[in-house]
């Protein structure tokens, strides 16, 4: 009788790997601990005082975003852009693998594109 192919073993621990580096960004994934950080935009402006939001390095953060306009959105550095509208918040989930400050700003309100490019709030992600 022939042994388990060791190839065959290779190839299924890499599939593996695979897929559990993707799944840490999956947001149904209950054994991924997400940082939630919730932001609320009205009348082109974060709601509140704060507009710097802290995380630390390694963190699977969820992104939830509320506006009362549709709006682009993009997070400089991760180069993560999105939509958010009225009728849809946006839940953003990435993993926070780079540190420093980065700025968040609007990339068009409404229908216009490119126009009112502004920031927003800041990410700032911590070394551990
Ligand atoms: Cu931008």
């Amino acid at each position: 009788m022939p042994g388990p192919n060791p190839l065959l073993f290779v190839f299924y621990v890499s599939m593996m790997v695979i897929a559990t580096t993707h799944a840490n960004d999956n947001l149904d994934d209950p054994d991924v601990n997400r940082t939630t950080v919730e932001i609320t935009i009205e009348h082109r402006k974060i709601k509140g005082d704060k507009n710097v939001f802290r995380v630390y390095q390694g963190e699977h953060i969820e992104l939830l975003v509320v506006s009362d306009e549709t709006v682009s959105l993009h997070i400089h550095g991760y180069d993560i852009e999105f939509k958010v509208d009225p009728e849809e918040p946006a839940s953003v989930p990435f993993t926070a693998y780079a540190t420093g400050r980065f700025p968040v700003s609007s990339h068009g309100w409404g229908d216009q594109h490119e126009h009112g490019h502004q920031t927003l709030f800041y990410l700032e992600v911590y070394p551990q």
